[in-house]
């Protein structure tokens, strides 16, 4: 499974301190460390800072440290444009993160997704917000391949993300997620993609939810997550669910990362 690292998000307040300092040798280690903990991907978000300017200070100081391609996450146009015209080497490798039915969302994502071509996460959500029901998502689902391939997008480049809502506000959240991703997997030749963390928001042992959450979502057909690869636990669990899942041939990436000491039982 893809893992994308979630950690240079300034939702997290120690890092949105770190990025208003302008603090790069912080930010520098925050990504080396995901890139060597397994992430292929980082996750660069500014919502909480000066959206714009820092998404253009955040790709640039990362990229002085890592090759690891970055998955730019705003819901702002500008700031996604910001991010792609800033990111050096191959712009068709960025993930682009998000786009979604919604009217303004489509209007501003679209052109930039069509320019660089590269690869992007569709949110199932529209002007009348997130659906509470599968049906419903698969039906966003079927609007966002339309409008991609309309444009001849290639579709194998679309991670579509169900987007998880926590069990705290009806105990068959989690269940519903699930069937979406199988659902996905069996209807459309697409990838998915989830957050998982907020399916424990508002309980206890929240880390503990996350990481069983995270096993049967890769065994719903999960291709990549959004998490936290300096948590040791979680990224065991991803590792021993691709050998489960037979997605590790030979068991070579378990075994590198037990004579590694990373596996923690
Ligand atoms: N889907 C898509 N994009 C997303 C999300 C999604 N982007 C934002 C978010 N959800 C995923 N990113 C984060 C980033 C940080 C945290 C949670 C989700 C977070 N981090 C804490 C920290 O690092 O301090 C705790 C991490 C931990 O130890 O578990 O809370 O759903 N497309």
């Amino acid at each position: 499974m893809l893992i994308i690292g979630e950690k240079l998000n300034s939702a997290i307040p120690s890092v949105r301190q770190i990025i208003n300092d302008k603090n790069a040798a912080a930010v520098q280690d925050l990504a080396r460390r995901q890139a060597e903990a397994g992430a292929d991907y980082l996750d660069l978000n500014t919502a909480h800072c000066d959206e714009v300017a820092d998404m253009e200070w955040l790709v640039r100081t990362v990229q002085e440290v890592t090759d690891v391609p970055l998955c730019i996450d705003s819901t702002a146009g500008e700031a996604i444009k910001k991010g792609l015209e800033t990111v050096k080497g191959d712009k068709s490798k960025v993930i682009i993160n998000s786009i979604s039915m919604e009217k303004k969302r489509l209007e501003e994502v679209l052109p930039l997704v069509l320019e660089y071509q590269c690869p992007v996460i569709g949110l199932t959500v529209d002007d009348n917000g997130i659906p509470k029901t599968a049906e419903e998502r698969i039906k966003i689902t079927e609007e966002l391949i339309e409008t991609l391939s309309r444009k001849n997008y290639d579709l194998s480049n679309l991670y579509i993300d169900p987007l998880v809502l926590p069990l705290a506000v009806n105990h068959t959240n989690a269940v519903m997620f699930f069937q979406c991703l199988r659902d996905i997997k069996r209807l459309f030749k697409v990838k998915t993609v989830s957050g998982l963390s907020n399916i424990s928001f508002n309980m206890p042992k929240r880390k503990l939810i996350n990481r069983y959450f995270l096993t049967i979502c890769m065994a719903s057909g999960m291709d990549a997550a959004i998490l936290d690869p300096l948590d040791g636990k979680i990224m065991t669990a991803v590792t021993t669910t691709d050998l489960l899942l037979g997605n590790d041939r030979f068991g070579k990436n378990f075994l590198k990362a037990y004579r590694k000491d990373l596996l923690a039982d």
